[in-house]
């Protein structure tokens, strides 16, 4: 009901409540409580005699009404949640994968009180940030779905690179750095069976105009430090969904070559000697490759390996 009224508020100067009772079809109470809701939500309304309401300023709050203006998308972003505190996007969305008529769908928070990273790593999620998640379907083999995280990274790359001169790089598996400090990191989190995946929850953490905690600053930032800018939450948002619409349609397509040729220009890691700490142990090595199933392929005095998971260290 309040998409309805913020757009007539968007179109109108002043417009009186007799004329939105009219249109909206409800009570002129009933736009009161509306008009009452929408600046406990962050609008500025101005309300004068004779004249009615007029929008003077839209929070920067991701909200289903503003996120959902004007997105251009066909699949990611056809219903949004909004949470102003939650503990985990993905974990709200595990609670609501039920059917297949939940693809696309985004879950968003203005703070999460639990947010996670891989192994049940904290992710901190203060008010500032892009905390969001979204429920995808994808008909791909279960051994193909690091392509998800490969996707989401690279629309967010560009994203970034289409709202700022920064210079954003994608780590294996899951990290966006600018200048070395994390900026980003993606959680694909998947419910499959053998040749099969039911759902698939691609979590994005995404320090926008957030303060980095202490214990933090030396290894991540946000894009308000690194630009010195104000960035909109609501427009980066709408920005992120609708690349990461598009490169999902590859995703489905099966093309994964165009991901993948997008993401390796971005990660820059072919021929790097890294060092990767995994649960049990250390490997050296020079990159050679990230093989279709997303796994790090590196060259040392052992012949190849191949690196299913762990952090990596540029040497
Ligand atoms: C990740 O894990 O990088 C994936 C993070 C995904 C977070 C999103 S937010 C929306 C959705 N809901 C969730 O609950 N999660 C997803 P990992 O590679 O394991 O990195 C975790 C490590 O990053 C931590 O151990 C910290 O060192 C560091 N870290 C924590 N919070 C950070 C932040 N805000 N910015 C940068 N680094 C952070």
């Amino acid at each position: 009901m309040n998409d309805k009224l913020i757009s007539f508020l968007k179109e109108n100067e002043f417009v009186s409540g007799e004329i939105l009772a009219k249109n909206l079809d409800i009570s002129r109470t009933a736009v009161w409580k509306q008009i009452k809701s929408l600046k406990e939500m962050g609008y500025e309304i101005e309300s004068v005699k004779n004249k009615g309401y007029m929008l003077v300023s839209k929070p920067d709050i991701p909200l289903p009404e503003e996120v959902k203006a004007g997105l251009n998308t066909k699949i990611i972003g056809k219903k949004i949640i909004y949470f102003k505190k939650i503990d985990s996007t993905n974990l709200y969305c595990k609670s609501l994968v039920k059917e297949n008529g939940d693809e696309g769908i985004v879950v968003v928070a203005d703070i999460q009180e639990k947010g996670r990273g891989r192994k049940s790593r904290m992710w901190s999620s203060p008010f500032g940030g892009l905390w969001f998640s979204i429920i995808l379907r994808p008909e791909i083999p279960p051994q193909n779905a690091m392509i998800l995280t490969m996707a989401a990274s690279v629309s967010i790359v560009e994203a970034i690179k289409e709202v700022s001169d920064l210079k954003p790089i994608i780590k294996w598996p899951n990290d966006i750095l600018i200048s070395n400090k994390k900026i980003c990191g993606v959680l694909t989190e998947l419910d499959a069976e053998i040749g099969k995946i039911n759902y698939a929850i691609v979590g994005i953490g995404l320090n926008v105009n957030n303060l980095i905690k202490k214990d933090l600053q030396d290894i991540a930032s946000s894009l308000k430090n690194e630009s010195n800018e104000y960035i909109s939450r609501v427009d980066f948002l709408k920005n992120i969904l609708e690349k990461f619409d598009s490169n999902y349609d590859y995703v489905r397509s099966f093309d994964y070559k165009k991901i993948r040729d997008l993401w390796f220009s971005y990660a820059n890691i072919v021929g790097k000697k890294i060092r990767v700490n995994r649960e049990k142990d250390i490997v050296l090595g020079t990159v050679s490759d990230v093989d279709e199933t997303g796994c790090l392929i590196i060259k040392n005095d052992k012949g190849f390996e191949k690196i299913i998971t762990g952090d990596v260290t540029f040497l």
